[in-house]
């Protein structure tokens, strides 16, 4: 038996392994796309009074960076990067009620969705969960959103925000589309536009005329916050 044969039978006891060690092993599980391990690991971790959100950054969001820089120099393709994706949703499906159990009152509604042609949602994920936790109701409309469903979905829900992400330069344009349609209905003033994903940046938000780049799902959180009460005030 090869030593790498023989490793790969070692069982692998997390109550006998440190924070260190295990969020070392959630980055290589996550790289591998191993849903279960992860699940696994979060439970661990949840079970060592870590707070979701460090569960969420320091291991998930930490470990699908990982993943992201070695899609994008050619080491990692596309269906190792959906089962890296699959196993990163599993581990945020465990901490999404976590993270929305604070208890806080409710203190606004966001529409929120990936834009048209777009199919990159776990960015806008991690944004709804961390909106969800601060007290925001969501309504995620998911991927490749066209102006219409954005629409329909302000129509019916009549939010305060509305929330856009794009991962790809080719899909960003799209969200001026949505807010010239907003202007075209007169409803630009009514609500407010957070845009986000990580080719996106202010310069950009300014062009297509947003009102806030939001760098990360805690900026949104924050930005989301700080127009509520400039709302409340006017
Ligand atoms: Co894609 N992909 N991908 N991909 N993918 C990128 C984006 C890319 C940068 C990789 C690379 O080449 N380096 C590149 C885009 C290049 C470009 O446009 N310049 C790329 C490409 C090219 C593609 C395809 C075209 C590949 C192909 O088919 N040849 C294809 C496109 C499909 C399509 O959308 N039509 C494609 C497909 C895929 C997968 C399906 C395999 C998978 C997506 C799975 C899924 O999402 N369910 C995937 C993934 C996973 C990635 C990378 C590796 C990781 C993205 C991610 O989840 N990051 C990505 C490389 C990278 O970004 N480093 C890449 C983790 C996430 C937590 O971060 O999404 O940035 P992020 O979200 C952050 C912030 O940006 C912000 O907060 C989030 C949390 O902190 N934020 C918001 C995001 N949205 C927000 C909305 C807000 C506020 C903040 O509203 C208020």
């Amino acid at each position: 038996m090869s030593d790498e044969e023989l490793e790969d039978d070692e069982e692998i006891i997390l109550s006998e392994m440190s924070d260190e060690e295990i969020i070392e092993l959630m980055f290589d599980d996550l790289y591998d796309g191993y849903a279960e391990e992860i699940e696994e690991e979060v439970h661990e971790l949840l079970g060592r009074s870590w707070e979701p959100y460090d569960v969420l950054t320091k291991g998930l969001v930490g470990g699908m960076e990982v993943v992201g820089r070695d899609f994008r120099d050619g080491i990692l393709f596309v269906p190792e990067v959906l089962m890296a994706a699959k196993a990163m949703k599993a581990g945020m499906a465990i901490l999404r009620p976590l993270l929305a159990e604070t208890g806080a009152p409710k203190i606004g509604t966001m529409v929120i969705g990936t834009v048209k042609g777009d199919i990159h949602d776990i960015g806008k994920n991690l944004v709804s969960m961390m909106m969800e936790g601060a007290g925001f109701e969501v309504v995620d409309l998911g991927i490749n959103n066209d102006v219409d469903k954005y629409l329909s979905a302000i129509d019916e829900y009549n939010p305060e925000i509305l929330g856009m992400s794009a991962l790809l330069t080719t899909t960003m344009p799209y969200m001026r589309v949505v807010i010239d349609a907003l202007k075209t209905k007169g409803i630009r003033d009514d609500i407010t536009v957070l845009v986000g994903g990580a080719p996106l940046n202010e310069a950009f938000a300014e062009d297509i005329e947003a009102d806030a780049y939001c760098r990360d799902a805690a900026v949104a959180v924050e930005t989301a916050k700080k127009f509520m009460q400039i709302r409340q005030q006017a």
